[in-house]
């Protein structure tokens, strides 16, 4: 039950570096479980998941090396107790633009009396299927829950949701942020990098974790200097084509 992810937020050290996987495979998520990322992510939002690719996932990875969070599609409660019954622990919950959206999120995840989760742990492969009371006991204690900033509203909003009890850390979007304030497709335009760096910042100093999103190793190592304490380094599927087609580049030209 122990979640290693949650507990190394906490401490310091080096930024903590992940990935997301949309290849949905379980195969890719466990060859790339060994390959020295401290965490992965299996993204419900954008990737093409449902809750039986992310199953055979968590089973692929489980005992690995890499901790492993989800990012589910949106803030429906009930799809978010799917996820915990299926022993999801770290969620990355998508586009939260204020505090309430935060303490509701806070609330889905845990159960009564500080939240709002449902109890169903003769279901729950999280609770190994038959209800142990010690599960009950810790999961709450257990679960990380990051909300991502991702647009203007969110920034504005940025010191009330970091007041929110319950949430663990915030994790800034950059695309999406890129988009939100009219640079649609460039996450690395200046006044977005600003704009991230501050966050980062801010989030860093509320005593929160703060997280980002990168493609570019200047960008990541900026983001680490700034405070980040987990760093997504881009995506299964961006590794693969760009592998495959330097590959095929560099036979055609050599
Ligand atoms: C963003 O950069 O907007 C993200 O959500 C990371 O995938």
């Amino acid at each position: 039950l122990h979640n290693s992810f949650k507990a190394a937020l906490r401490g310091d050290g080096m930024p903590r570096i992940g990935l997301f996987l949309g290849l949905c495979n379980p195969d890719s998520a466990e060859l790339l479980g060994g390959t020295g990322f401290d965490w992965l992510l299996i993204d419900g939002e954008h990737g093409p998941n449902d809750l039986r690719t992310i199953l055979a996932q968590l089973r692929a990875l489980q005992g690995g090396q890499a901790d492993v969070l989800v990012r589910v599609v949106d803030h429906d409660p009930a799809r978010i107790k799917q996820m915990l019954d299926i022993g999801v622990q770290s969620l990355l919950v998508p586009m939260v633009e204020s505090a309430e959206q935060a303490r509701a999120l806070a609330l889905a995840v845990r159960y009564p009396p500080a939240g709002v989760r449902g109890v169903g742990t003769a279901m729950a492969r999280a609770a190994r299927w038959n209800g142990v009371p010690d599960y009950l006991r810790r999961a709450d204690g257990e679960i990380c829950l990051i909300v991502q900033a991702e647009s203007r509203a969110a920034l504005e909003a940025l010191d009330d949701i970091l007041a929110v009890e319950g949430v663990d850390a915030v994790f800034i979007g950059p695309s999406d942020l890129a988009a939100s304030m009219g640079h649609l497709g460039r996450p690395d335009h200046p006044e977005v990098r600003t704009a991230v760096l501050g966050a980062i910042e801010k989030i860093a100093r509320s005593g929160k974790a703060a997280g980002v999103f990168a493609t570019r190793l200047d960008a990541a190592r900026a983001y680490g200097q700034a405070g980040a304490r987990f760093i997504a380094l881009g995506t299964d599927t961006l590794l693969l084509r760009q592998s495959a087609t330097s590959l095929v580049l560099a036979f055609r030209e050599g």
